[in-house]
């Protein structure tokens, strides 16, 4: 087993992966961005280590910076969590040419699954179902077309490289190729550098279910049941569960072996996900559920552990993370496909610092009041304690709460009451969406598709819930406590220490406003992806993420109506459309196309 592992992330996975290893006795190392200092995972580990500014690509994702950090502190591995650098085939590789040991697929595994086609292929040679469609690039329209004469429309375009909901393309009809294939083409090789793409029938109204998968360095795989994670809104996942209340014992049995049989074919090692597309027998030409059948399609592998890993790991009792350690460290799994036991029902929420009545628009602000819930069945991962402030510099989950129950209906009953428990203030979360989910029929009955955020619910809906749930901020009182506590950080030679001083008859530390304090706005308003701030007459549009514009479409004195795009702003991996909400004359334009943009920045001023 390893003596030190260093966490190449932050936050709650970061100190979810440090847990499995004080279990494991291993030593733990965080890595840190300025903006991150105080963070939780950096307060968990045994040693922590600057890696440079808040930017993420000066910081997480700097190899260069990580792989010394390593070096340092001495650590024989590195786990990269998820996002961030967990799927870079290239960090795998400069990682396994030290001596450090990479806790997770090689970086083979995951270059060979991170392209699309040869993924697909693999699968169809294990016997997995694949989406019909090719599994080789297309270049010619000609070819979409002969395509869709065959299967029928609509037709998805998707990029070589893509996944999770990017670069790819729809095709109702036979006019809509040319323009679709090209565009397809160009978020190809914008996002992952790579214009080849591939075609896929697409399937209108499925269901997203995804089965999880662990396989150590002997050829020893096994799956460990099924995640549904069918409510997301714009390919966000919102909630996920297990098992996935859209199958029978005999089709979960199928695409359980299905998804073994797969990662076994592709030589796979360490932990990963095998998506799938679940649906029901349709009818293309008439739009007709067929009811006869449910299929189900194999869509991609994720090559890292997931945010949702815990649902599995609550349903299966199997510490996932600590498994991805043990076989990373030359251990052989020491169960067999049979001694994997599905018991119960779980669900998670992601409690994320979203307005979900204003377009699930981030928030920031401090954490006030944070008191999370507990008792039988709840689980909270998180990184962070009351008085922690939530930043616009990374995501905005602020944690996750896992909810455990014998059956699924006992988890939702539960799950409501964990939600009416957690008490934030200081900054809105979607908890009050959680609840709206938690009594809605759809969702209850399990019902839901992966259609169902953007295109069926109401949205009045979600602001009753809002409304109704979402709580007020409540100011502190004054803390006139004669023993005031202070934390002291001190960095010597980019290494972090900490230091506890408790005072006596100290003037307490004055708690920081919420908001107000920088020059963010308070508020954001709807409309799409952007944000923006309705001043008397004028309207300031502001940068809803951080991100690169790509293109601007109006200049000082143009004239523009409420709905209208103002700009591109590239963030996250894709394209946002920025819109007026307002409308009115263009008096500022306070950014030019590439510039660097940061989450509340100005971007237009109309009057
Ligand atoms: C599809 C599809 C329907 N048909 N492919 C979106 C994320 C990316 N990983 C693949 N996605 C989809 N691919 C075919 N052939 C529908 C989706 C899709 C989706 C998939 C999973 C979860 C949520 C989704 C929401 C919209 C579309």
């Amino acid at each position: 087993m390893f003596r030190k592992v260093l966490v190449a992330n932050r936050g709650e996975i970061a100190v979810r992966v440090m847990r499995a290893c004080e279990e494991l006795n291993v030593g733990t190392v965080a890595v840190y961005s300025e903006a991150d200092k105080n963070a939780g995972h950096v307060r968990y580990a045994d040693e922590a280590y600057n890696i440079g500014p808040a930017r993420a690509a000066d910081s997480y994702l700097d190899h260069e910076a990580v792989i010394e950090a390593a070096r340092k502190a001495n650590a024989d591995a590195i786990h990269p969590g998820y996002g961030f650098l967990a799927e870079n085939a290239e960090f795998a590789d400069k990682v396994e040419e030290t001596e450090i040991t990479w806790i997770g697929p090689s970086a083979d595994a995951m270059e060979q699954l991170g392209e699309k086609t040869k993924a697909r292929k693999v699968m169809d040679s294990a016997d997995v179902p694949i989406v019909p469609g090719t599994t080789d690039p297309v270049t010619e329209p000609e070819e979409v077309e002969a395509f869709g004469e065959e299967h029928g429309y609509p037709i998805a375009i998707k990029a070589e490289g893509g996944g999770g909901g990017r670069g790819m393309k729809i095709v109702e009809g036979p006019d809509e190729i040319e323009d679709q294939l090209t565009s397809a083409k160009r978020e190809g090789e914008a996002y992952f550098d790579n214009d080849s793409v591939y075609l896929e029938r697409f399937l209108e109204n499925p269901r997203h279910v995804e089965v999880q998968i662990i396989a150590d360095g002997e050829g020893n795989v096994r799956h460990l049941g099924e995640r549904d994670c069918s409510l997301q809104r714009r390919h966000q996942k919102v909630i996920e569960e297990g098992p996935s209340p859209a199958l029978t014992d005999e089709l979960r049995e199928q695409i359980g072996e299905a998804a073994r049989r797969g990662v076994q074919a592709a030589d796979y090692t360490n932990a990963g996900t095998v998506e799938f597309l679940v649906e029901e027998d349709v009818d293309r030409e008439a739009g007709e559920l067929l009811g006869a059948e449910t299929n189900f399609y194999f869509l991609e592998v994720n090559t890292r552990i997931q945010v949702e890993h815990c649902v599995t790991e609550e349903i299966t009792g199997i510490d996932i993370v600590k498994w991805q350690i043990r076989v990373a460290a030359g251990e052989e799994l020491a169960f067999e496909q049979d001694d994997v036991e599905i018991d119960g029902h779980a669900i998670e929420f992601r409690i994320n610092a979203e307005n979900a009545a204003e377009e699930f628009a981030p928030q920031t602000g401090t954490l006030r009041t944070y008191d999370p819930p507990g008792g039988i069945g709840v689980r909270v991962d998180d990184a962070l304690r009351q008085g922690d402030e939530i930043g616009g510099d990374y995501d905005s989950m602020v944690a996750k709460l896992i909810v455990y129950g014998s059956d699924r209906d006992e988890c939702i009953s539960r799950s409501l009451r964990a939600l009416r428990e957690f008490e934030i203030d200081g900054l809105t979360t979607v908890i009050p969406f959680h609840r709206l989910m938690l009594s809605d029929e759809a969702f209850v009955d399990g019902q839901h598709t992966t259609k169902y955020i953007d295109e069926q619910l109401d949205p009045a809906r979600i602001e009753e819930a809002q409304a109704q749930w979402g709580s007020e901020t409540i100011e502190d009182d004054a803390d006139d406590e004669a023993v005031v506590e202070r934390q002291f950080t001190v960095e010597v030679n980019g290494k972090r220490f900490d230091v506890d001083l408790e005072e006596r008859g100290a003037t307490p530390i004055a708690a920081q406003p919420s908001s107000g304090g920088d020059d963010r706005p308070d508020t954001v308003g709807p409309g799409g992806t952007d944000d923006t701030e309705i001043t008397g007459d004028g309207e300031t549009v502001t940068a809803e993420m951080q991100g690169t514009i790509l293109e601007i479409n109006v200049e000082v004195g143009d004239e523009v109506a409420a709905g209208d795009v103002i700009c591109v702003l590239e963030a996250m991996k894709m394209e946002n459309d920025v819109v007026a909400e307002r409308g009115g004359e263009v008096t500022q334009v306070a950014v030019a196309e590439e510039d660097s943009v940061d989450m509340g920045d100005v971007l237009v001023v109309l009057e």
